[in-house]
């Protein structure tokens, strides 16, 4: 063996300003992080001057900003492992954090000092930060609320983890395409992505398929092996997530999926070299792409393998930490409170017990008493066609080993069923983890709900819902495991940074402690009545509405007038959202305008944006729709000095900054009962935009903040929705009834918003007349209506102003860090940790 190499000396670095090698690597000064910049440039990327581009400043201030954060984040780690505390651990497969520059110099109060940095460098920071392309690892709401989630950890200084999955791809771009959706593979990773660190000695191996053996072991006892027919290897990347205003900065940890070597090896040797090629193609797959699919569920076998793939891993993951900490396994559920983020990770019920069981050797009750302490569950959907099943064949080819321990946890879970409430078979068949009309399934939401001591919905109605339908019988078998826990948003970056004029504002008005004390905004009520404040109100609500304006005129060629009423609908494209109501409003408006000229509107700019699921039928039809009236429209010198249509093409979180800040009304038009929560709404109100909608999900609970005086009420409440449902719907009475809504449907029908072309929207239109689902045409009536009551109120511009600072005033109910605070608190009894440097 060599001897040890002798201690060599390194020169400190000598640079021009006199700085540290520290502070190049943590300054936040505006000298250190423009060392530091240049140093990236230099050293991180090294491309010659003539070489360099926009993108490498963008990443060198990327990297620099990392560099901050990365000191942060070490002492958060330590701080956690020295103090023992408990650790949130949020399971979900999605995790929508949209682009990271903006919100961490936000977060780390260094965005004059970068700014300044750059100028001295010659490059404009808002130019550099459009370089930044947004990791889009979500679909929408459910992906977004776990990165608003882990915001308010942070924030809230809340030793956190999230553990989730990294797709190689992410949710598509949406192009539009002659009026139509066209998907476009989202290759995020393409130029390098300078937040992550990869951490390829973070590894662990999963299994898939095969079968069991039993076997007894030296002690006597009956145990169980797993023969799989595959392993994965997954290793983690870390994205370090810093709160505000704090030191504390958590970790989002996602896992990669990649062959593993050794069977690469042994198909080597035994000369099959294409089966180790083929292997390692199809590891790799698990974590490829995120399906696009929103709330319809599809049981595909290889979205089952990516929610056992994470699951395992990060379970795997926390019992490798906790014996790295000393601390017993029976520890378990004191140092980890685990949340199933819908039951897409539900499959952790099963892994737990059989980790705990199989591999460490505990016994039954003592393994599932420590499950059940373990973990929580939110639900965020009442459609029966989002509820997760899975084929019992399936299930059984990819997890045989799960499939028994679900056996045994059902087995155990139905006698205590029929020990309550004893000659109730029925009720034990509708409680069964494995459903057995038809094809036979595992439930996930049961087995959710078996395996987890805390379960929420999203809203107030939802959560009520939840205990009158889906789980009803869950709730009167165990009434104590059930709350609610209302959505919010993090105002950091749908405040703070999306709207930097109303920041300005804000602090001039209430200092610089609102965007961690959202309760502060109340404040601002007194203020409604000064009318000089309402001015510099409308002013920055303009500025806004001119700055999307030139946004959607660059990316659609629709030019908007900022002094119009702009009302915005963005989210996913789906039937129970009822994007058709909005434009068969807009139809109505349209023809009003065709028959009266002198009709009195006020003008409006009518704007969508949402990506629909690639194979969502009805939902496509509804974008090209849009996008039909919104051509016919535009092209009408009759009407287009008043009224316009813009569809926003690939609708994400960056556009989603600017969009929401230049709101005058909010649509919130769902039908009552189907929306669990939205959190668009509050994205919408925190802005100051006055919502119209119904009564369904959290608009209920932002109606009672704003006072009903201040929002737009309409349409069927979910009872009523029920009653017409039971007493049978026929939406061709509501046409007889209404001869403006027959012309209206038989004008897009006609193919006047389809270049003649009368087939495009037949099928929108049959669906409509003879099944409507959704209760579009009984609403469509009260919708118009209240359409005309926001008009009206739109005419006197000091009381919508008024009743535009009121929303945002009394919009801090929705702070995700309510919400968290909340969920520390009543599940998962997690205390703050202060992080010092
Ligand atoms: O979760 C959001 C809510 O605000 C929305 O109301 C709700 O629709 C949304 C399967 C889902 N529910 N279910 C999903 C997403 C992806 C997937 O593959 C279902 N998303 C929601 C946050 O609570």
């Amino acid at each position: 063996s060599k001897p040890p190499p002798k201690q060599i000396k390194i020169a400190p670095p000598v640079t021009t300003t006199g700085l540290t090698d520290v502070d190049v690597r943590s300054g936040m000064q505006v000298a250190a992080l423009k060392q530091a910049v240049t140093d990236h440039l230099r050293y991180s990327i090294g491309h010659p001057p003539v070489a360099t581009t926009l993108h490498d400043y963008y990443y060198a201030l990327a990297l620099a900003v990392r560099d901050r954060m990365q000191h942060r984040w070490l002492n958060t780690l330590q701080t956690n492992f020295d103090l023992k505390r408990k650790i949130v651990c949020y399971l979900s497969a999605e995790f929508l954090m949209g682009p990271h520059l903006g919100n961490n110099l936000l977060n780390l109060g260094i965005e004059q000092e970068a700014r300044a940095a750059l100028a001295e460098l010659g490059q404009d920071l808002d130019i550099v930060l459009e370089c930044e392309e947004e990791p889009g690892l979500g679909n929408g709401g459910l992906g977004r609320l776990a990165a608003c989630y882990l915001d308010s950890l942070a924030t809230l200084q809340r030793p956190a983890v999230g553990y989730g999955i990294r797709y190689e791809f992410g949710i598509f771009d949406q192009e539009i395409h002659d009026g139509w959706q066209a998907e476009i593979t989202d290759k995020w990773l393409r130029y390098g992505n300078p937040w992550e660190i990869a951490k390829p000695e973070v590894a662990h191996y999963v299994n898939w398929g095969g079968h069991t053996e039993y076997y007894r072991d030296e002690a006597g006892n009956d145990r169980v092996r797993w023969m799989p027919y595959r392993v994965v290897k997954g290793t983690a990347y870390d994205t370090p997530t810093q709160g505000y205003g704090v030191n504390n900065c958590n970790t989002l940890r996602l896992w990669s999926a990649e062959a593993v070597e050794s069977f690469d090896f042994q198909a080597f040797n035994t000369g099959d070299y294409y089966q180790a090629v083929e292997d390692k193609i199809i590891s790799e797959t698990v974590t490829k792409v995120l399906y696009p699919n929103d709330e319809p569920q599809i049981g595909k076998h290889l979205r089952l393998g990516q929610q056992y793939f994470f699951v395992s891993c990060s379970l795997q993951n926390m019992l490798h930490i906790l014996s790295l900490s000393g601390v017993p396994v029976e520890n378990f559920a004191e140092r980890y409170a685990v949340q199933l983020n819908d039951t897409h990770p539900s499959i952790g019920v099963v892994e737990l017990m059989r980790l705990l069981v199989d591999e460490r050797r505990l016994d039954w009750d003592k393994a599932w008493a420590i499950t059940v302490q373990t973990f929580g569950y939110t639900n965020h959907t009442l459609l029966p066609e989002a509820l997760e099943t899975w084929p019992l064949p399936m299930f059984q080819a990819l997890l045989p080993r799960h499939l028994e321990i679900i056996y045994e946890i059902n087995r155990r879970f139905l006698d205590e069923v029929r020990a309550r409430f004893s000659g109730d078979e029925a009720r034990v068949a509708r409680m069964s983890l494995i459903g057995e009309e038809g094809e036979k399934c595992v439930r996930m939401a049961h087995l959710a709900a078996v395996g987890s001591h805390a379960i929420n919905g999203v809203a107030a109605l939802h959560s009520d819902l939840l205990k009158a339908s889906v789980l009803k019988d869950f709730y009167e078998m165990w009434p104590e495991r059930f709350s609610n826990k209302t959505n919010g948003v993090t105002p950091r970056r749908f405040l703070a940074l999306a709207n930097p004029g109303l920041r300005a504002l804000l602090n001039e008005a209430l200092g610089e402690q609102w965007p961690v004390n959202m309760e502060q905004l109340h404040q601002l009520e007194a203020k409604a009545d000064d009318a000089a404040f309402r001015r510099k109100w409308r002013a920055i609500k303009e500025a806004n509405k001119k700055r999307l304006a030139d946004y959607i005129l660059a990316h659609t060629d629709i030019e908007l007038d900022p002094t119009w009423l702009f009302d915005i609908q963005v989210k996913r494209i789906h039937e129970y959202k009822r994007q058709h109501l909005n434009v068969l409003h807009i139809v109505t408006l349209y023809r009003r305008l065709k028959e009266n000229p002198g009709l009195n509107i006020s003008p409006r700019a009518f704007i969508f944006g949402g990506k629909a699921a690639p194979g969502y039928f009805m939902a496509k039809r509804i974008i090209k729709l849009i996008n039909g009236v919104a051509e016919t429209i535009n092209a009408d010198p009759d009407v287009n000095t008043r009224m316009k249509v813009a569809f926003v093409p690939n609708f994400n979180v960056q556009n989603a900054q600017l969009i929401y800040p230049a709101a005058d009304l909010s649509e919130q038009i769902s039908t009552a009962g189907k929306e669990a929560s939205g959190t668009g709404n509050m994205k919408f109100m925190l802005n100051g935009a006055l919502t119209i909608g119904t009564l369904d999900g959290a608009n209920v609970e932002i109606r009672e903040e704003v006072g009903a005086e201040n929002f737009f009420l309409f349409g069927l409440t979910t009872e009523e929705v029920e009653h017409i449902k039971r007493e049978g719907y026929h939406p061709t009475d509501c046409i007889a009834s209404n001869s403006e809504l027959r012309t209206v449907l038989e004008l897009i029908n006609s193919g006047y918003f389809s270049r003649g072309d009368a087939e495009v929207f037949r099928s929108v239109v049959n669906n409509l007349t003879y099944s409507d689902p959704f209760l579009v045409l009984a609403d469509y009536a009260a919708y118009v209506a209240c359409q005309e009551r926001v008009s009206a109120a739109w005419q006197d511009k000091e009381n919508w102003t008024r009743m535009s600072i009121l929303n945002t005033a009394r919009s801090g109910k929705f702070s995700s860090d309510r919400a968290i605070r909340e969920y520390c608190d009543e599940i998962w009894n997690v205390q703050p940790a202060t992080v010092k440097l």
